[in-house]
């Protein structure tokens, strides 16, 4: 186990008596920054576990294991940082917030071998469920599998007391049936497994009610004999590297555009000489736009997140094949062009020296038969 996990072996009951614990269950704790994931840990194990903020910035950095036995039931309970806020999600684009958060839930993950019987889900009530908040759902599935939610969260929704001020004790089940749009989708999601937990509360009824209702939608979780390990996890490897790769793409993106920009001025450029010339100054870029593919391959990590750019640059590969091919066949037909007609000029030469020659041979043997006509006639 790493050391960052605090175990600790506490075990207290809420009703101060202790009987024997017939069942014992692992809770992962997950939710955005401040949305009450330390609280409610606290609330689940009946003490002080945790410590929940009290100003805006993220409280949880490592992840933390706590236990304690609730009636019947030996629950360990682990808080995680905040994931998937839009504070969180910016820092992703410079840098590697992400990144980290992902490898601390790999750590939860790993450090309990056997598997979690549930995660909760920690969402504050009376945000609105916006776009932002169904983004953070579809991330959780990349991070954890598609299965994820369906088959292993449990649903808490915090600030209780706020939902008892503003409904008027109006009945939480109802609330949920009459809820639409993307929180709707949630509560289909996690098969209606919801329940309300108001962390402030000093009722202990109200207190052991929340974490009743709260195990009771646990039991149906573990009715199915199954447990999160690492096996679902590794399963998630794919999609979690390929949100990480999408998160972190952008910048990248802009790098791989700047140079097919820089490549294309480039070959502009070279087609403006002589055949001959360009066939070395394209079979030079040709091997930098191989490198280029061979880092695009590389960020890509398999996930088809630069799929766009990687098909440009390969139709870059292909006209510059095409381009050598082209002027090497260029060059090589401008010099049997030449080569035939320096011999065409050579041949004609020979031909008109030949001529020139006979020329003057008839003009010779005229001007001797006029001289010898001359000396007979004298
Ligand atoms: N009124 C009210 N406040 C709550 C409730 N649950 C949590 N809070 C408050 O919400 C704030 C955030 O709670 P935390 O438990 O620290 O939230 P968290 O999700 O652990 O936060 P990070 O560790 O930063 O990710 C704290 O000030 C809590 O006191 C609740 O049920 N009602
Ligand atoms: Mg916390």
């Amino acid at each position: 186990m790493s050391m960052n996990i605090k175990d600790n072996s506490q075990m207290t009951s809420s009703e101060g008596t202790k009987p024997t614990p017939a069942k014992e269950y692992d809770l992962l704790l997950l939710g955005k920054r401040g949305n009450g994931k330390s609280a409610t840990g606290n609330s689940i194990l009946g003490y002080k576990a945790f410590v929940a903020s009290t100003k805006s910035s993220s409280v949880t950095n490592g992840i933390e294991r706590r236990s304690s036995i609730f009636k019947d039931t030996i629950l360990n309970v682990v808080d995680t940082p905040g994931v998937l806020d839009t504070a969180a999600l910016s820092e992703v684009v410079n840098g590697s917030t992400m990144r980290k958060i992902t490898e601390k839930l790999q750590e939860a993950v790993e450090n309990n071998p056997r598997g979690y019987n549930a995660c909760i889900l920690v969402a504050k009530y009376g945000i609105r469920f916006t776009e932002e908040e169904s983004d953070a759902i579809h991330m959780l599935k990349q991070i954890f599998g598609e299965d994820f939610i369906r088959n292993f969260c449990v649903l808490v929704m915090t600030n209780g007391d706020t939902f008892e001020a503003e409904e008027n004790d109006f009945d939480f089940q109802k609330w949920i049936d009459e809820q639409s749009g993307s929180i709707q989708d949630v509560f289909h999601d996690c098969g209606f497994r919801v329940v309300l937990f108001d962390n402030m509360t000093k009722d202990p009824k109200k207190k052991e009610k929340q974490v009743d209702e709260l195990i009771a939608l646990v039991d149906r979780i573990a009715a199915k004999n199954r447990r999160y390990t690492n096996y679902y996890f590794q399963k998630a490897l794919k999609s979690r590297t390929a949100l990480l790769v999408q998160l972190g793409s952008d910048s990248t993106k802009k790098r791989f555009m700047s140079k097919i920009s820089n490549l294309m001025s480039e070959i502009e450029k070279i087609e403006r000489n002589e055949p001959d010339d360009q066939v070395p100054m394209l079979t030079k870029t040709l091997e930098t736009v191989q490198e280029l593919i061979n880092g695009i391959i590389k960020e890509d990590q398999g996930t088809d997140v630069f799929k766009a750019i990687q098909d440009t640059v390969w139709s870059l590969k292909g006209k510059l094949e095409t381009d050598i091919n082209r002027n090497k066949k260029m060059s090589a037909e401008r010099k049997n062009f030449t080569k035939e007609t320096a011999q065409n000029l050579k041949e004609n030469y020979e031909k008109m020296q030949i001529l020139f020659q006979a020329q003057e041979e008839m003009k010779r043997k005229l001007e001797d038969e006029r001289n010898k006509k001359q000396c007979t006639v004298q």
